[in-house]
């Protein structure tokens, strides 16, 4: 070992896995030494031979060859396939005999179905699955799975936190970065087939020439691989761009510009999905500026679509500086009455919970309140509120919290149900998720958030998967098929959301966040002109209590939700702990169900949380000699950062909450005295 190659060799050999710089998500290893499977092609489609390029490049050698087919292909026809049982986009992946061959066959119903299908085989191979019985079919259970780049066309994301936009918009569209077709591939592997290439405060010129010529250039690339493109609208182009002297949605004149803008940009993306609409919200202009409803805005835009098959989302995240309203309660109050009047082209956008994109937050009161009208989820993988890229937040348990939740209308009804279009038989449906991608090399700013876009996928794919059997594939798929690093690695997930829950506003507290950037607290803000973005709106703490009151005595925001659940929340015995502050306002010695008082139990809660930050480390620790060491450093270097920001949240607070209450802090906390 004198010989310093000997020593290199030593060293390559100690390290667990090649150097990962996350590039490749969680897409594999890649790079078997095995000898390839056989894999055939059966039909000329550019999509079919990415299917089986992915299977020739990352299976492994299997004892049968693999067959990749769409399911009307002639060769298939003795297997009696139902194309329909396949669902539009879905797949099948099992043993058959094709041409008087044993095969493992990968087919769907349409082309993007059988790459899905060959992504469904690939996650099962790399989560540890053998090909004996192999009988993979699934199919989407909502028609959008959509990202919503939140990219500015300066290069700047907003509230992202993984660089500048993957879009290089100077250079589009001549240069088409191969980066795109690597985007595309890690969607198509997930299953999401749309994208709103820009923010949805937007700015008009997305919708000029140059900027739809950018727009098709990265369209062409997507398309291989079953994603449509999106762009927000600016609903003042009229006036902007065409130099009109309004953009009221009643006027001909504005509906006819939009008519031939959008006729513009299909004659260059003929396949454009359709506008994503931010209107009449933090200062974007919109509809009501003209004394119109948002369905006369959307109905508008939906008419200019309607001749390319395209629609049109449009935002239920409103709320007005003039309105002395709850903020919880205004989308519902704006919304619920359109219900029924909106074109059959469009859906409504609403987001998960009524503020804003919390760490915990109570499902959004549209949901299963508007059964005329397709609504589409939106969820944020950013983490604007759950500490940016830094803090390990696994999101899963938070969608999945969120999708279970029984609205309460009719037995049964879920938002999941709501927003697949099964409760009221709508085709249209979707979730779409603010995405969390920029120019960082690992895409999303550290390993873990990269669970976060593939949760996201996987559960707008299928809203009944569990996060943690999400979790699980993720895990293996990252860090290989080792059950030490996967079952690690999914206890700290798992528990991560509600660690940060507990240190930033345990007990159903929210938006609590230093204002601006929404980084670190500050609960004691009180200083901003729009009442509603100060912290002190949504604690009302005093000497005597804290909490949001939203009962009859207070906004009653509760009656916005149906009568069994109003009720629930009505009472703070039958309110479950962990939204207990959001409905109610309550005195600090409140008596909860454990015995203690609500200042013990909050202070316990934030002390738990930073406990468990102590615990995800030390986790992460132990798999040291497991891990390459790329990813094992960054992520412990976050979980560090993690360790003190947690303790900066949890004694702030507190220090707060103290100078408010004159309490002393409960014996056995750990918090500085
Ligand atoms: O969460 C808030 C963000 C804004 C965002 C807005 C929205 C795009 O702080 O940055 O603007 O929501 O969803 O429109």
């Amino acid at each position: 070992l004198q010989n310093p190659l000997w020593a290199c060799a030593a060293l390559v050999l100690a390290s667990p896995a090649v150097a990962d710089d996350g590039y490749r998500l969680w897409l594999g290893e890649g790079a078997t030494t095995q000898a390839r499977s056989g894999v055939e092609v059966r039909g000329e489609s550019e999509t079919l031979r990415l299917a089986a390029d992915e299977l020739r490049r990352n299976l492994p050698a299997l004892s049968v060859p693999v067959v990749v087919a769409r399911a009307d292909d002639a060769a298939l026809a003795g297997l009696r396939l139902d194309a329909r049982s396949l669902g539009s986009e879905g797949y099948a992946v099992r043993r058959a005999q094709v041409a008087g061959r044993e095969v493992l066959l990968v087919t769907g119903s349409v082309d993007v179905g059988v790459l899905y299908g060959a992504f469904a085989l690939l996650r099962h191979i790399n989560s540890g699955g053998d090909i004996a019985n192999i009988d993979l079919a699934s199919s989407p259970q909502t028609k959008l799975r959509i990202l919503n780049h939140w990219d500015n066309l300066d290069g700047v994301v907003e509230r992202g936190y993984s660089g500048q936009s993957l879009w290089d918009w100077w250079v589009l569209p001549d240069f088409k970065d191969p980066r795109y077709a690597d985007y595309a591939r890690a969607n198509a592997s997930i299953g999401i087939n749309g994208t709103v290439l820009n923010n949805v405060n937007a700015k008009a010129d997305s919708l000029t020439a140059p900027y739809i010529a950018k727009a098709a250039a990265l369209a062409d690339v997507f398309r291989l691989y079953g994603i449509r493109v999106y762009l927000s609208a600016r609903f003042s182009a009229p006036i902007e761009l065409g130099g009109l002297k309004t953009a009221d949605p009643r006027d001909p004149a504005v509906a006819a510009w939009w008519k031939a803008k959008a006729d513009e940009i299909y004659r260059a993306i003929p396949d454009f999905g359709g506008f994503l609409v931010k209107a009449n919200s933090e200062g974007q202009p919109g509809p009501r500026d003209y004394g119109a409803s948002h369905a006369d805005g959307a109905n508008m835009l939906a008419a200019a679509v309607k001749p390319h098959n395209g629609i049109v989302m449009w935002r239920a995240f409103v709320y007005a500086d003039t309105d002395p309203e709850d903020r919880a309660k205004q989308a519902y109050t704006e919304f619920k009455p359109l219900d029924g009047s909106f074109a059959d082209n469009v859906l409504v956008q609403v987001k998960n919970g009524a503020i804003d994109f919390q760490p915990r937050e109570p499902f959004h009161p549209l949901f299963g309140a508007m059964p005329r009208t397709p609504l589409i989820a939106e969820f944020q993988i950013t983490k604007e509120y759950l500490g940016f890229a830094t803090h390990l937040a696994y999101l899963g348990p938070l969608f999945e919290e969120v999708l279970d939740a029984q609205t309460g209308v009719r037995r049964g009804e879920t938002v999941a149900s709501v927003v697949t279009g099964k409760a009221d038989g709508h085709s249209l449906s979707g979730m779409a998720g603010v995405a969390n991608i920029g120019r960082d090399r690992d895409w999303s700013g550290g390993t873990f958030n990269q669970a976060n876009w593939y949760v996201f996928g996987r559960m707008a794919w299928d809203p009944s998967l569990s996060s943690e059997a999400i979790a699980r594939e993720w895990a293996a798929q990252t860090f290989g098929n080792d059950p030490v690093v996967i079952d690690t690695v999914v206890a700290m997930m798992m528990r991560s959301r509600e660690a940060v829950v507990d240190y930033t506003g345990p007990l159903g507290l929210a938006h609590l966040f230093a204002t601006g950037h929404h980084y670190g607290p500050g609960p004691w803000v009180s200083d901003l002109a729009r009442p509603e973005w100060n912290p002190v709106y949504y604690h009302r703490a005093d000497r005597q209590g804290i909490g949001f009151d939203r009962t009859r005595t207070g906004s009653n925001a509760v009656a916005q939700y149906a009568p069994v659940l109003a009720r629930r929340y009505a009472d703070p015995k039958t309110t479950p702990p962990e939204e207990l502050l959001w409905f109610h306002h309550l005195p600090w010695d409140y008596k909860m169900p454990a015995g203690n008082t609500l200042w013990e139990e909050m202070v316990r809660r934030y002390d738990r949380g930073v406990a468990e930050v102590d615990s995800m480390r030390s986790q992460w620790a132990t798999l040291r000699p497991r891990i390459d060491a790329e990813r094992w450093t960054k992520t412990d270097a976050f979980l560090g950062v993690q360790q003190r920001e947690a303790r900066w949240w949890r004694d702030a607070s507190l220090a707060y909450w103290m100078s408010i209450n004159g309490l002393p802090l409960p014996n056995g906390s750990a918090a500085p005295q």
